[in-house]
């Protein structure tokens, strides 16, 4: 059977000769042209917002890369997926293709992180590996930009909690982007493409087993998983946080153990009594509060070396540091359930803002200073095979 493709944007998965193609609605060569419609099924699937004129769809041999309009004679380019009927990347399917999760109790830092992330690996990082993050589709681009990176880099403002997912049942909306690395090859330097896929969950949907099933296709098809837990959630954390930190209020809060147990279930739902070997990154938000309870020389306290592949020994001891945290943290549980479930996962301790946002829940006036917010993915993408690790593995 030939290998199974997921949708970066509905995380259905389909096989390569069931893609459909989108007329272009061009005069053709014989001299007729499709007019523009809405597209129901993608309105149905990704909010009417997306749908407005639209060639109208057909169904052809999806594994070739162009089709001939059986209406109007033309030849189109352009491949959707059957399921939601979102335009593929154009080189999808001969170009890596990956889906990343990312799933966290409400109030855990889930939507500033991906900011954050995201505005890092365009900047920084992407110097650092002289690669490249751009998004994938014009709505990606438009929400990133206006959505997201302008009110927390231009208005200095925070978010408001994340919409819940169980309003629009069966509705995903991640932001589809393409990582692109320069690499060394015998045949010389290529770029190497990545699809990325993010989601910014609700952290309600992760609180009650109905709202969590929602979730379960866009996990299970997920190619890695950034688990984000807030030690502010923490009961044996949360009274160690620097004076003044805002903790997130107790009632309706879930404590992180539970938010992995149901993601555990959620993965082993198919009824595998194997380890889940999906990689998962496990990943300690908001450390700027908990910087003065380590020691001097804790690797937590230091940035990831700045170079241009993975730090495999870096990384090992920020994990160990993190296991060790976990214990004065009363987080013994949280351990022993990766350490029984799953195969890969490694911790890592994040500060997407670098120190705690103003009282009327601003950005400090010092501005973001990330720290370490890249590690997680560096890391998935070096278990994908997407960069290159350097050191001991
Ligand atoms: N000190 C500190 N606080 C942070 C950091 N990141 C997030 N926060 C705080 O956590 C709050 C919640 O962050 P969000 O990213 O909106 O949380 P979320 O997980 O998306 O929440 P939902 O969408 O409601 O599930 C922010 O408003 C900040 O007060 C950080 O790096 N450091
Ligand atoms: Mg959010
Ligand atoms: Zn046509
Ligand atoms: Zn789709």
């Amino acid at each position: 059977m030939a290998r199974r493709h997921t949708c970066p944007y509905c995380y259905e998965g389909f096989a390569p000769r069931e893609i459909r193609f989108r007329c272009n609605c061009r005069l053709s060569r014989t001299g007729k042209q499709c007019e523009r419609r809405r597209d129901q099924v993608l309105d149905e699937r990704m909010g009417p917002r997306r749908s407005h004129d639209l060639g109208p769809v057909f169904a052809a041999d999806g594994r070739k890369p162009t089709a001939v309009c059986p209406d109007c004679d033309g030849e189109t380019t352009y491949r959707i997926c059957p399921v939601c009927h979102s335009e593929l990347p154009v080189q999808f399917g001969r170009m890596d293709n990956r889906l990343i999760a990312m799933v966290g109790a409400k109030a855990s830092g889930k939507t500033v992180y991906m900011t954050v992330l995201l505005h890092e690996v365009r900047n920084r990082i992407g110097e650092a590996f002289g690669a490249a993050l751009l998004g994938l589709d014009d709505a990606t681009m438009r929400r990133y930009s206006t959505e997201y990176e302008d009110r927390l880099y231009r208005d200095n403002q925070l978010f408001p909690g994340t919409q819940t997912a169980s309003t629009n049942l069966n509705r995903v909306d991640p932001l589809v982007f393409r990582f692109s690395l320069r690499r060394r090859t015998l045949l010389g330097e290529r770029p190497q493409h990545t699809v990325l896929s993010f989601f910014d969950t609700a952290g309600e949907d992760f609180s009650s087993k109905e709202s969590v099933e929602l979730n379960t296709r866009y996990l299970t098809n997920a190619d890695g998983i950034i688990l984000l837990l807030d030690p502010l959630q923490m009961p044996g954390a949360r009274d160690g946080a620097l004076p003044g930190t805002p903790l997130p209020g107790t009632t309706g809060l879930d404590a992180p153990v539970n938010v992995l147990s149901r993601v555990t279930n959620m993965l082993l739902a198919g009824g595998s009594t194997q380890k889940i070997d999906v990689p998962v990154a496990v990943v300690f938000s908001k450390m700027d509060a908990f910087w003065h309870l380590l020691h001097d020389a804790s690797p937590l306290r230091d940035y990831a070396p700045a170079r241009d592949r993975f730090d495999v020994g870096d990384s090992l001891s920020v994990h160990e540091e993190v296991r060790r945290l976990l214990k004065d943290w009363d987080g013994v549980p949280i351990d022993q359930l990766l350490e029984n479930h799953y195969t890969r996962y490694r911790y890592f301790g994040v500060s997407a803002l670098g120190r705690n946002p103003t009282p009327d829940a601003r950005i400090a006036a010092t501005g973001i200073q990330p720290y370490r917010v890249a590690d997680p993915l560096l890391w998935l993408l070096s278990e994908f095979g997407s960069v290159p690790k350097a050191g001991r593995g």
